[in-house]
């Protein structure tokens, strides 16, 4: 029957992209998808039904793009990651569609002003940080770069919470994204899998063999929700499938039997459970039952759609990594491979070693953990009452493993202990992440030193082991959102200065702007579209806070998760060395001050108490010097509520300075470096992560570094631990007064035992001396307008490199070996549907 479908056209939605269509699309979703009078549109409908009409544009593309994938038979990638960051989708939908002009006429002549429109968006959180952000990132450089992938992950009800400061106090609050509903997603009830946990697995004979069969006690049901992934001008469109849970009827059906209605309600939500909210946790690792649960949930949906869409090519299963890769973003989605080993061997009845061929052909991932200690780890007890199959397998795997290492290594007891999947003590565990090394092909760190960091300190094993699995991928940040989208202002310049647009989709283009950088009409173009986006800032900052800030002022900024390893404390710890000494000025003196506005944003983990007592002091800090009529616009600090994507595209284009602070060797990358980098911001930062490869890309002399490096920490380490580090006196004198009470009545005392009495492991104290000098360099620098706006020039002309196109081309190219497909433009589109 539906071979008749095909002979029926679809009037109105041919892929007409003119201003009078658009409009016609509006008014059709106002009058028939939200039943609303033409005459009586708010903001918030007038979004829904503008977005709704660039959806439909989307989904012409992203089915075409599907079939196109399919018809060809390429090979995919999948994307496994618990988070992604996405933020707001209606501006990047319509710039990455090439029509933002058009769309802007359409909405004017119908009485509305885009921008304000795109305002009306919730964010997308569906991520805690950077690692969430990055799969985001990664998904819009895959579309544009026409690579055949799938993103999959969890739908969650409730994203990253929403952050409110109350008396300088962070509090929690959830974060129900889909209030007014999620244009950008289509359901699909004809996709759903079952997910099984719980029970018990018994030794059973199948014909004369031995077969371990599971007996599982729950189950739930996974349902896809699609959201359309629109490339950058290119008619590609990928797919982010984010799975929900869902109960299922059968479940449902014995509890009504036996006439208990209300419990089997409660089920319901049960099950709902799973997929409700993100856990609100980065970097430290929580052992939760449910958090287990979630990453089963989502890959075992997964693994089974990947099967589903790979048997219609009808080729053996063996053949399965030909036409698939996985990667993994972190060790979050490993069990993906545990999955698809236990159904291969228990379902398809394949043996042991040929299933464990085809896992380790497929599977890949990257690693963005550092410290040893935040290694993922889930107790066996929980494993084996939550995928008691799953372990007997991972038992299995890791007998194999230890085989190798045994032979590898005789008689070494010690590298058995730590390279086993499994630790022994002082309780059982299975260690997420060697599990991983072990049956992947590849694993990648994301900068050039956490590569090298993870081949000397965090895996040196493995790497002796297997070092042709070992590879260095830095990470990237997509140009779309954070330069086109987020700083209109400067991406005119860059276009009109390198005479082409296409510097969007080859980033490495902007190095040309580095032999302009001496030239004066940039430069002062240059600084006037800086100044814009400082307006800007400050609007939003008077309107959010009611505080009033100098656009003249340097813009100095941080903004990232609030941990004690990314140093906000060291930070403010500053500030209030810069205001006493300004305090204590003469008139004379402070004529020379550069003025500041020190912008802090950021959320702490709800149950990380130190992070939020740093929050606190900001804040405190904040009534204090921003009260202080002695001290006016020479210096202001903010602390933004709320961070989040859409509050990043509007920081971020404004900043003239920006701080990545980390101790060396604590941050895995840092991305944000990235995208202020591009923005013509100066980086202030230690020798970490991303850092080392900014500032050879933009030129040593061009940012400001300082600190300890990585190689020193250890022994400064030890020297704090013993009491052998002089700490400096002013350092010491800002203890004292956040001690005497001068930023309010809060008990900061365990904040300041933190870095007093050899606790200091983040060696705030011992980077301090060279972080004020270098705070006085920028000073400096600052009153030259000339040596200023160059350092800006060459800051955006030295990221080239961070564009996630060139992340993902090497993931392309050395892990997955997938070619681009690229569907041209709307041909036939009818007929071929
Ligand atoms: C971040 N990691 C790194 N983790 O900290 C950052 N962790 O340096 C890097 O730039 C970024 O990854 C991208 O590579 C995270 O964001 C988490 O969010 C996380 C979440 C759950 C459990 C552990």
């Amino acid at each position: 029957m539906h071979h008749w479908l095909r002979h029926i056209s679809l009037p109105s939605y041919s892929p007409d992209t003119d201003v009078k269509s658009i409009e016609k699309f509006f008014v059709h979703h106002v009058e028939y998808t939200l039943a609303r009078y033409r005459g009586n549109i708010n903001q918030m409908g007038a979004y829904r039904a503008l977005a709704m009409s660039v959806r439909d544009r989307l989904i012409e593309r992203w089915k075409d793009t599907q079939l196109y994938f399919k018809k060809n038979g390429v090979k995919r990638v999948a994307y496994l990651s618990m988070e992604y960051l996405i933020g707001r989708s209606l501006q990047n939908a319509i710039v990455n569609l090439g029509l933002e002009e058009n769309f802007s006429a359409a909405m004017k002549n119908l009485g509305y002003v885009l921008e304000d429109l795109y305002e009306q968006e919730a964010d997308a959180g569906l991520g805690y940080s950077g690692l969430g952000r990055l799969a985001a990132c990664f998904m819009d450089s895959m579309a544009t770069m026409d690579y055949p992938a799938w993103g999959y992950g969890l739908r969650y009800k409730y994203g990253m919470f929403y952050q409110k400061i109350k008396n300088g106090c962070q509090f929690e609050y959830p974060d129900y994204w889909l209030e007014n509903g999620n244009p950008w997603e289509v359901e699909r009830l004809d996709i759903m899998y079952p997910i099984h946990f719980y029970g018990t697995c018994k030794m059973e004979m199948v014909d004369g063999k031995p077969h371990m069969a599971w007996y599982p006690q729950q189950k739930i049901l996974a349902v896809a929700y699609d959201t359309p992934i629109p490339g950058y001008l290119t008619y590609n469109t990928l797919n982010l499938r984010l799975w929900s849970a869902q109960p299922s009827k059968e479940f449902d059906l014995d509890q009504f039997n036996s006439g208990d209605l209300y419990s089997s309600l409660g089920d319901r939500s049960h099950a709902e459970r799973i997929t409700a909210v993100l856990y609100p946790n980065d970097s430290s690792f929580e052992g939760k039952e449910l958090r287990l649960k979630q990453q089963y949930f989502m890959v075992s949906a997964t693994v089974q759609d990947l099967l589903r869409r790979f048997r219609e090519s009808k080729r053996q299963l063996t053949d399965f990594p030909e036409l698939v890769c996985v990667q993994m973003n972190d060790s979050h989605p490993t069990l993906a491979a545990i999955e698809l080993l236990r159904i291969l061997i228990d379902v398809e009845g394949m043996s042991y070693d040929e299933s464990y061929k085809v896992i380790c052909k497929s599977f890949s991932f990257t690693n963005h953990v550092v410290a040893r200690s935040n290694l993922e780890k889930w107790s066996i007890e929980l494993m084996e009452k939550v995928l008691p199959r799953h372990m007997h397998l991972i038992y299995e795997i890791n007998h194999h493993f230890l085989q190798q290492v045994e032979k590898k290594w005789p008689n070494d007891q010690g590298k058995l202990t730590h390279m086993s999947i499994i630790e022994e003590s002082p309780e059982r565990y299975v260690r997420m992440a060697n599990l991983a090394i072990v049956i992947c092909h590849s694993v990648n760190g994301v900068t050039e030193i956490h590569s090298e960091m993870m081949r000397t300190e965090v895996f040196p094993d493995f790497f002796k082991l297997w070092p042709e699995r070992f590879l260095s991928i830095t990470n990237g940040v997509t140009p779309r959102r954070w330069m086109l989208e987020a700083n209109r202002e400067m991406s005119d310049l860059i276009t009109k200065w390198l005479r082409t647009p296409s510097w969007t989709l080859n980033l490495d283009l902007l190095s040309d702007l580095a032999r302009q950088s001496d030239v004066g009409s940039l430069q002062k173009q240059w600084s006037l579209a800086k100044h814009i986006n400082k307006e800007r800032l400050a609007g939003y900052i008077e309107k959010t806070l009611g505080l009033k800030v100098s656009p003249e002022s340097l813009f100095d900024v941080q903004i990232k998760r609030v941990h004690q390893y990314k140093r906000q404390l060291l930070n403010i710890i500053y500030v209030i060395h810069r205001y006493t000494t300004i305090k204590s000025m003469t008139i004379e003196e402070r004529r020379k001050v550069t003025p500041r506005v020190v912008i802090f944003a950021g959320k702490a983990a709800a149950n990380y108490a130190i992070a939020k007592s740093i929050i606190q002091l900001i804040n405190n800090v904040s009534v204090v010097i921003n009260n202080d009529k002695n001290i006016g616009d020479l210096l202001k600090v903010v602390f933004l509520p709320n961070y989040c994507v859409s509050l990043a595209e509007i920081i971020i284009p404004a900043a003239d300075l920006s701080q990545h602070i980390s101790t060396a060797g604590t941050e895995a990358c840092g991305t944000s470096a990235m995208k202020f980098a591009m923005n013509g911001s100066i980086i202030l930062g230690t020798m970490d992560g991303s850092i080392v490869e900014l500032s050879k890309e933009i030129g040593e002399t061009n940012v400001f570094t300082f600190g300890t490096r990585a190689y020193d920490v250890p022994s400064r380490r030890s020297a704090v631990r013993n009491g052998e580090w002089g700490v400096d006196s002013r350092f010491e004198a800002v203890l004292s007064v956040i001690e005497r009470g001068d930023f309010g009545s809060h008990d900061f005392a365990p904040l300041l035992n933190s870095l007093r009495y050899g606790n200091d492991y983040y060696l705030l104290s011992v980077d301090f001396p060279a972080y004020v000098e270098v705070q006085d360099n920028i000073d400096a620098a600052y009153k030259i307008p000339n040596l200023w706006n160059k350092k800006s020039i060459l800051s955006t002309a030295g990221s080239g490199k961070f564009s996630s196109d060139r992340s993902i081309k090497q993931y392309a190219n050395q892990i997955w070996k997938i070619k681009p497909a690229r569907r041209s433009g709307p041909i036939s589109v009818s007929a071929e549907r």
